[in-house]
């Protein structure tokens, strides 16, 4: 079917609509330059949140060939991607819901099979769409802090992202005929719009941008600290939160009290294992790093940490250079009691096992005694009261 053929049947614009249409719908917002202008908006940001969402998986959970070439540099790196990730996604919601609604009179397309290619068409749109809208749905939840799931949350969503970019590309294939029609506003297929539905257009497509813009605001504030003020729909408040740095876990959440440190040491195994105390540890040299933690919840802050260099508490236990490392919190149990660490970060200088945050000893929202900050990962792998540190 060409453009002009679609354009016509998706919206009949005689009283009692084309024939065969079950409902009748006023052609300026529902036609297909319309859904080709909103769609290749929200096609830009499923594509970031895609392409951010892989750097995400990758970097916390790495297939074996890449673990090796993680990228420790620029510290920001995370903060960066994760920053889009979470940015492109919430800008997608509106982009979808204005999507949805300028094609939603194709429900309604009589008879609703027209035989075998409409119908896996048809099949594949309500694939596209239910994925989509769940993929959402449960990426908003998660920063929002809400998990009403019992499944693993990064693995359900990743492999989700695969399933609706595999039936987006398969819309987007069936549709370029279409989209290439329509790609320009005044292409070959295209019918001139009467000036009112013009300006319809017009207006909707203003207004999609100022609620993307609106929402991509109010959201960023999280991370780009000079719109913090305006930080209403995210979760997290920089600045609010023990030394200026918020905590996702707080230590009665992670079940760690003060009493559980008492008679702490730190643990490093390795060919000559060793314990230290936190005097003997504040006696080593001491280095300082500005470092982010970026939260996979689309948080971010910049923070001045002060501790010793992970790498030279693996020296000491003469740990192989090669090594990576797991990570062990006093924390009982949870997804993050345990971290790997690839052996690029852990012979970073950066990379330390801090005992102060921006200029005081570690609070213990923050993993009091002793916690891992790095460069370039997720505020996941960032773990709070590292009690031991072994050699995989
Ligand atoms: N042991 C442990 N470490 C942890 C966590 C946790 O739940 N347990 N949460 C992580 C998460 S999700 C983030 S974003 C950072 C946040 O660090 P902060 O609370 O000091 O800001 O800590 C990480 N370290
Ligand atoms: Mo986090």
């Amino acid at each position: 079917m060409d453009g002009t053929g679609e354009h016509a049947e998706n919206a009949g614009r005689q009283p009692g609509g084309g024939e065969g249409a079950l409902v009748t719908f006023r052609a300026g917002l529902h036609d297909p330059r319309t859904a080709t202008a909103v769609g290749r908006l929200l096609g830009a940001a499923m594509l970031l949140c895609f392409l951010t969402g892989l750097v995400s998986h990758v970097l916390q959970q790495p297939p074996g060939r890449l673990a090796g070439s993680l990228p420790v540099r620029p510290v920001w790196f995370y903060r960066l991607t994760q920053g889009v990730h979470v940015a492109s996604g919430i800008a997608a919601i509106p982009l979808l819901l204005v999507k949805l609604w300028t094609v939603y009179p194709r429900l309604f397309v009589s008879p609703p099979i027209r035989g075998l290619r409409h119908g896996v068409e048809r099949a594949s749109i309500a694939v596209l769409v239910s994925a989509t809208l769940l993929q959402l749905t449960m990426g908003l939840l998660n920063i929002l802090q809400w998990y009403p799931w019992p499944f693993s949350f990064r693995q359900v969503h990743f492999a989700l992202a695969w399933v609706l970019t595999g039936s987006l590309l398969l819309h987007l294939a069936v549709k370029s005929p279409l989209i290439a029609a329509h790609w320009r506003r005044r292409g070959p297929g295209t019918l001139r719009l009467p000036e009112d539905e013009a300006a319809d257009r017009r207006a909707l497509l203003w207004s999609v941008g100022a609620a993307v813009g609106a929402v991509t605001v109010v959201s960023a504030g999280q991370t780009v600290t000079p719109l913090r003020s305006l930080t209403v729909l995210a979760p997290r408040q920089v600045d609010h939160g023990p030394q200026a740095l918020p905590v996702t876990k707080t230590a009665a959440e992670a079940k760690v009290s003060e009493r559980a440190l008492r008679g702490w040491q730190l643990q490093v195994a390795g060919p000559r294992p060793y314990a230290l105390t936190l005097e003997q540890l504040r006696r080593l040299p001491q280095h300082h790093a500005e470092l982010p933690i970026a939260c996979v919840e689309g948080w971010s802050k910049m923070a001045r940490w002060s501790g010793v260099r992970l790498r030279e508490l693996l020296e000491r236990a003469e740990v192989p250079e090669h090594a990576s490392l797991r990570v062990v919190s006093l924390q009982l149990g949870g997804a993050y009691r345990v971290m790997e660490m690839e052996p690029q970060y852990a012979r970073d200088p950066l990379t330390l096992l801090a005992l102060d945050l921006n200029g005081e000893a570690l609070d213990l929202d923050h993993g009091r005694p002793a916690r891992i900050i790095a460069p370039g990962r997720p505020g996941v792998l960032q773990t709070k009261w590292v009690h031991r540190i072994e050699v995989l």
